[in-house]
């Protein structure tokens, strides 16, 4: 039998991984790059979905993900994207700075959490609020009610106003910073699940939904949820 790896043998590099979350796009990335890695687990509370309060102890708002590089913690996917490609890249998934590639990166590594996730989220919560679940029966049709006039006047003209955007943006160019993978693409693929799981994403818009196909390809994406285990963008 092997004998277990010596602490100096170890790989320094901890992703703190909620279960169905976004740090499975970290996941995604190190396998991209190549970089060893180990995965430390949280679970979600099964009725409330929040993450554990043990992520607290790692950084003080306790969400996933989290990288822990030696004495060096990093929050926020963005962040941990840019840290990532800037100590193991090797100028690999990114285009070179000056070009319109590298424009169109940045705007696309802020846009999927700036933007995109926001009109998401809310409308998670909204049709949960319009479900009416866990309310007293008479209170259900007055939330049905306020849920069903937040999500037709703010949160679905966004949400579809953001998929014709992303759709025509995959029509200039083969992936999102331009005609090469880049990790805009890992960043941008947690909106698009999500479009595609809870916002209508459908056959409509078929550049987003080859998209879709084709980052399911990639054998590294494939050794992420391996290792990350399935994910079902039900959550937040
Ligand atoms: N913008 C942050 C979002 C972090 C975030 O909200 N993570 C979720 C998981 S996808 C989380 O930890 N949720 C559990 C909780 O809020 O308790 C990022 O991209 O890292």
């Amino acid at each position: 039998m092997p004998s277990p790896p010596l602490p100096s043998e170890r790989p320094m590099l901890t992703v703190h991984h909620l279960n169905n979350s976004r740090s499975q796009r970290v996941l995604w990335l190190l396998e991209e790059l190549g970089v060893e890695y180990e995965i430390q687990r949280y679970q979600r509370d099964a009725k409330t979905m929040l993450a554990p309060p043990e992520l607290l102890s790692v950084h003080p708002l306790g969400k996933s993900p989290v990288l822990t590089d030696d004495d060096v913690t990093v929050a926020e996917s963005g962040a941990i994207i840019e840290y990532l490609l800037d100590k193991y890249g090797d100028g690999r998934l990114v285009p070179p700075p000056g070009t319109e590639a590298r424009r169109r990166f940045t705007y696309w590594l802020h846009f999927a959490e700036g933007s995109a996730m926001p009109p998401l989220l809310l409308k998670l919560i909204f049709d949960r609020i319009g479900s009416g679940q866990g309310m007293p029966f008479f209170a259900k049709p007055i939330a049905r009610g306020i849920a069903a006039k937040v999500k037709a006047l703010m949160i679905e003209p966004n949400l579809k106003r953001q998929l014709d955007f992303m759709e025509s943006e995959l029509s200039r160019s083969e992936w999102f910073a331009g005609d090469e993978f880049s990790a805009a693409d890992i960043q941008m693929s947690f909106p698009v699940e999500a479009s595609a799981m809870r916002a209508g994403l459908d056959a409509s818009r078929p550049q987003l939904m080859t998209f879709l196909k084709k980052i399911h390809a990639r054998p590294a994406f494939r050794r992420a949820l391996e290792r990350g285990g399935p994910y079902s963008f039900a959550n937040d």
